[in-house]
């Protein structure tokens, strides 16, 4: 009942930070676009394989002054991997520990997420788009719940010849074909597009292919690139589409990879794509890194070294928008805040933090990746207090989202998402 929800406002309470005033309402009124990149990490940007760069467009993003780029920025999804990643954008909760919350709790809890925020707040128009089948991590639900005017999946985009590398259709014309509907929205709108191409296993027909594989040995790794490579140009392409209807200059762009590509069982490769002869946790960890970029004409850029995932990127958008996020129960922080507490929660309970890492288990030094076998009573303190706020963190969005917490809240000029309100045309015309 309401009162579960108590300890919940207490913890945001104590652990709120202001939004960065130098940014906020910076990007009011602009369209936004959520470019979702499939199993993107944070290594591929700048990495060469034979002399040549894998994501040559993003690291042109990536370095633009008109961008704001986060190079200690981690996925913390759980087994809900894809639908993690969504819902912690969406919402600023976390996956559950086991399973998707949107497959379980997608349908039936009371959310409110961007889609119905911009809504109202701003009279945003909302569309997601994504070439596969609309049921996939239960998304023909979710989004009803979370607010989404329009969903665009497997049956609005074409089926040519070879269109489907697995996962649906091709970046390249998926990113094509929802632009046209991109065109129709109204202004301002929140459009999410999702990409599926460089998903594992990382099949691609090879006219498409333009880049050398890695040369690791590990078959599951080596065309990782190549995939990746045909999303940084599904990416260019998408510029160019947005030059050309003449939306780039009023759109802000939020670009990020929802998790890794490659997972901990593949330590060999994962050292000779570090140039190192073996990987321990530490290295791992940092593994975890996902690009963000925040791109937008005008927008003051550079690259930000602030520690922060996942569940941190709604507040900040709500701040570039100028949308007040403190009356929400969203557990991120505002990544351009000054006064963060830059603990980075996985959700295995793990964390990084500008001092302390743990990673399986072990505690490492984040500044020199040292090992801290036997911690001083100061250290001890330290990484106490870390994984205290990391494991309440947890438990308190747990809480909300297993007890379906949201339906007692009501945030100040906030109407209830009414689901009925929402039908997504899903068949095949
Ligand atoms: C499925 C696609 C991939 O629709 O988004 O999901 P993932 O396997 O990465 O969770
Ligand atoms: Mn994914």
């Amino acid at each position: 009942n309401t009162k579960d929800l108590t300890p919940v406002l207490n913890f945001l309470k104590s652990n709120r930070v202001n939004g960065n005033i130098e940014y906020s309402g910076v990007a009011k009124g602009k369209n936004v676009f959520i470019i979702h990149l499939e199993s993107l990490q944070q290594w591929v940007i700048d990495y060469k394989v034979n002399g040549e760069e894998v994501t040559p467009f993003l690291n042109s993003i990536y370095h633009s002054s008109d961008t704001l780029s986060f190079d200690n920025f981690f996925h913390q999804v759980g087994q809900g991997k894809t639908s993690d990643a969504e819902l912690m954008l969406e919402t600023s909760l976390f996956g559950l520990p086991e399973g998707s919350a949107m497959s379980v709790d997608g349908t039936s809890n009371t959310f409110q997420a961007a889609p119905a925020i911009l809504a109202q707040d701003q009279g945003y128009t909302s569309a997601s788009f994504h070439g596969d089948v609309p049921s996939f991590w239960n998304r023909d639900n979710t989004y009803k719940s979370w607010g989404y005017d329009y969903y665009f999946s497997k049956s609005y985009f074409p089926e040519i010849k070879d269109y489907d590398a697995g996962y649906g259709i091709k970046d390249k014309i998926f990113m094509a074909s929802s632009m046209q509907y991109i065109q129709q929205l109204p202004q301002p709108f929140y459009a999410k597009l999702i990409t599926v191409t460089n998903h594992y296993p990382y099949i691609l027909d090879s006219k498409n292919k333009s880049i050398d594989a890695l040369k690791t040995g590990d078959s599951t790794v080596d065309p990782y690139v190549q995939t990746a490579h045909y999303l940084d140009e599904s990416i260019k392409e998408f510029y160019s589409y947005l030059d050309k209807t003449g939306l780039r200059d009023n759109s802000m762009v939020v670009l990020y990879g929802d998790h890794y590509g490659i997972s901990d069982n593949h330590k060999s490769a994962i050292a000779q794509i570090l140039g190192k002869n073996s990987v321990d946790n530490y290295d791992l960890a940092m593994f975890q890194k996902v690009p963000l970029m925040i791109q937008m004409p005008g927008l003051k850029g550079g690259i930000n070294h602030t520690y922060g995932g996942e569940i941190d990127v709604l507040p900040t958008i709500e701040n570039l928008l100028g949308i007040d996020s403190s009356r929400f129960v969203q557990f991120g922080q505002d990544l351009l805040s000054t006064s963060r507490n830059q603990i980075v929660s996985f959700r295995d309970g793990d964390f990084v933090s500008p001092t302390y890492t743990k990673y399986g288990g072990t505690v490492y030094n984040t500044k020199t990746g040292k090992e801290i076998s036997s911690p001083t009573s100061e250290q001890t303190t330290a990484i106490n207090k870390i994984q205290k706020y990391v494991t309440t963190e947890l438990n308190m969005s747990d809480k909300v989202v297993n007890g379906d917490l949201l339906r007692f809240y009501h945030p100040k000029g906030f109407t209830k998402v009414n689901k009925k309100n929402y039908t997504y045309n899903l068949e095949k015309s």
